[in-house]
């Protein structure tokens, strides 16, 4: 952050409106980006807090599909159900837009209008796959096949979710509809693609400039410039018919493509909230523009929008892109389709009044650097031995014994002791400390710091033993209780931006007016007479068997997705077409990992007509040393392909589960020779 910037414009991912907000959602992007604008706010900053609903792309008409309903349905259920989810958790967006408005509808097509007058797209006739039984074409979601640098069999036609690659669905291998189940066949199509390739030096320029990224940011981006030949040109537009027209013409029939126009929405959303000046955030390089998103979302925000930004040449640049890794639950990875998650509007039920206890288990185990998991057990741990024990403890014993030695009126302080100066130096410190963490994106860290008052309260408290003291030095009383409630009070406005809840209730019970961030380095905020209000308890225990509950609904879950899915039949073929295959026994002979990979191995295979290469995607579940001499089926007339430099010379036939796990499958007599026909 090299200039001293006069506003920051902060944008949390549009969610897509397909399904509720779970937990992963929260810790990855919305938790900190609302602690971080809070805490601006705080500070008196000119700030905007921009997010809104992603109601295009596959995802939504896919969705509407499983519930039987149409997208528009789709999309006004979800957005409306994830507002309020928000609002209710207490992220503080200051417009929750949509992509369906009109306002967005013509930024977008604007935009591209722009691009296009320039010149920046290349308009390219390709063959891309479209499904005959459903009628249409198929990119993105519509289409999963195996991924061509991890081999994970579910790779979407645009992303691979478990390498984390970015695809062009002609790269799939074995690609099916998922629509109709069926393989796709290739069909001419045109469409409008960003020449990355020719962009590359441009957007290498713009990331060396920002070398303070987050190390798992910066990672991703380096291993998209430096792999292999570098970016490609991607396709701008989709055949399809939900999502912003393409307004050009010969383009009937053709929308922008869901990454094109979602984060232009952060554009529109910023139009809807500030409609007089809403240039000032994007126009102006006094502005300082921090996007928040979770790991899957890198490559669009530090390179395709920047590169969509860059040609249009009128907006400013992201000047950080602080993404978080993923959370797992429980040791799983979060799952909407296995409904293995923690879902944020159950859990505003099921614990009511209880937002910032999620917030701080949230922020407490954030995924900043690595993924990370969220157990029940350990939010009991946090809530009942950190919210209640320190936290709760601190602000109880202080408030209590202001009611029962003053009727809740402030004392005065009288002679500071050494160990009080020390005290309130301290006190005074905390502020920057917690700045100093929150300004690097360290939340964690600077949750711990904030706790960390709430422990030198205790300690404060535990040292000078006023209910001891009362009965001696009721002088020495009123200057311990004077400097609690100080501590109090700073603690109500440094816990704001991670427990908004619990510092309004805070404030309240001090009959204090919301302070300013800076009031926290002050150490007299709390004017001897001031009245305070009756106390309340800030955190209640959670017992066994509220745990228990939630424990038990992830159980069934988990007793439910036990029933195996049998994927649908295809539809018939020939028996020409089959004959066309030509299938042999054979035997591994050598297997070794293929290096720089977690899931290939690459074979030999003896399969009688020769001693074959193959590459196959069974490393997860085999070890090279343990499937010497295994017999298999290979497939050995399909065409040769590169995978990894690797030529491979066919296809083992396995047997594949819901969760991708493959086995082999071979009874042949032991003593058929390699080479026999499987027909
Ligand atoms: N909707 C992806 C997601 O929800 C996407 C983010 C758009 S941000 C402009 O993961
Ligand atoms: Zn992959």
């Amino acid at each position: 952050m090299p200039a001293i910037y006069k506003r920051t414009l902060v944008t949390s991912a549009l969610p897509y409106a397909n399904g509720p907000l779970h937990i992963g959602h929260l810790a990855g992007c919305y938790l900190p980006s609302d602690i971080y604008v809070r805490y601006k706010r705080s500070k008196g900053e000119d700030i905007l807090f921009i997010c809104g609903s992603d109601e295009h792309g596959a995802a939504i008409p896919i969705r509407a599909k499983i519930e039987g309903t149409t997208p528009k349905e789709i999309v006004d259920k979800y957005h409306k159900m994830m507002g309020d989810s928000f609002k209710e958790f207490g992220i503080s967006f200051d417009v929750y837009s949509r992509t369906s408005n009109q306002i967005h509808h013509q930024t977008a097509s604007d935009f591209f209008k722009t691009l296009y007058d320039k010149g920046s797209f290349t308009e390219e006739t390709t063959e891309q796959y479209y499904d005959e039984e459903a009628k249409q074409f198929l990119s993105d979601r519509y289409i999963i096949g195996t991924c061509p640098n991890c081999a994970n069999p579910n790779a979407y036609g645009d992303q691979c979710e478990k390498c984390g690659s970015t695809l062009n669905a002609t790269d799939l291998i074995n690609p099916k509809s998922t629509l109709s189940g069926s393989k796709p066949v290739l069909k001419l199509t045109k469409n409008w693609f960003l020449p990355l390739d020719k962009l590359q030096p441009k957007i290498q320029a713009y990331l060396n400039e920002h070398k303070d990224w987050k190390a798992n940011v910066t990672g991703q981006c380096k291993s998209w410039l430096d792999n292999g030949d570098g970016l490609q040109p991607r396709a701008m537009t989709r055949d399809l018919d939900w999502g912003v027209p393409v307004p050009v013409k010969g383009a009937e029939g053709k929308v922008l493509y869901v990454w094109f126009d979602a984060p232009i929405g952060y554009i529109s959303a910023t139009k809807e909230l500030r409609p007089t000046d809403w240039e000032l955030y994007w126009k102006n390089k006094d502005t300082r523009l921090i996007h928040f998103i979770g790991k899957d979302n890198i490559v669009f925000h530090c390179i395709i929008f920047p590169a969509m930004l860059m040609e249009h040449g009128d907006y400013i640049l992201a000047d950080n892109v602080p993404a978080n890794e993923f959370l797992n639950l429980e040791g799983n990875k979060i799952s909407t389709s296995k409904n293995w998650a923690v879902w944020l509007h159950e859990y505003l039920i099921d614990f009511k009044d209880k937002q910032d206890v999620l917030r701080y288990m949230l922020c407490a185990n954030a995924p900043e650097t690595k993924d990370n998991d969220f157990t029940w057990a350990d939010f009991q741990t946090k809530n009942n031995s950190e919210l209640v024990a320190i936290l709760g403890n601190f602000v109880n014993r202080t408030l209590v014994l202001t009611h029962k030695y003053y009727h809740g009126s402030v004392p005065s302080a009288e002679t500071f002791t050494k160990e009080d100066l020390l005290t309130l130096e301290q006190l005074a410190s905390f502020p920057d400390k917690i700045v100093a963490s929150i300004e690097a994106f360290r939340f964690r860290e600077a949750l711990a710091e904030m706790m960390n008052l709430a422990r030198l309260g205790n300690k404060y408290l535990a040292d000078t033993e006023p209910w001891k003291l009362i009965k001696t030095d009721e002088v020495r009383v009123k200057t311990i209780m004077n400097i609690a409630l100080q501590i109090t009070c700073n603690l109500a406005i440094v816990c704001e931006p991670f427990l908004p809840f619990t510092s309004a209730k805070l404030l309240n019970m001090l009959n204090m007016p919301v302070l300013k961030w800076h009031a926290a380095k002050q150490t007299s905020n709390m004017a001897a007479g001031h009245q305070i209000n009756k106390d309340e308890l800030l955190f209640a225990k959670i017992e066994d068997e509220e745990i228990k509950i939630q424990i038990d609904k992830l159980e069934l879950s988990k007793k439910n997705n036990t029933v195996i899915v049998v994927p649908p039949a295809k539809a018939e073929t020939s028996f020409d077409d089959f004959s066309k295959m030509d299938i042999r026994t054979g035997t591994i002979l050598e297997a070794e990992r293929v290096p720089k990979t977690d899931k290939l191995l690459k074979l030999k295979i003896d399969v009688g007509i020769d001693t074959r290469t193959v590459v196959s995607g069974i490393a997860e579940w085999y070890k090279p040393e343990d499937i010497i001499g295994q017999k298999v089926s290979v497939l050995v007339n399909l065409a040769p392909r590169k995978i990894k430099g690797i030529e491979s010379q066919g296809m083992i036939l396995m047997a594949s589960n819901a969760e991708g796990e493959l086995s082999f499958m071979n009874s042949t007599k032991p003593d058929f020779n390699n080479g026999s026909e499987i027909k």
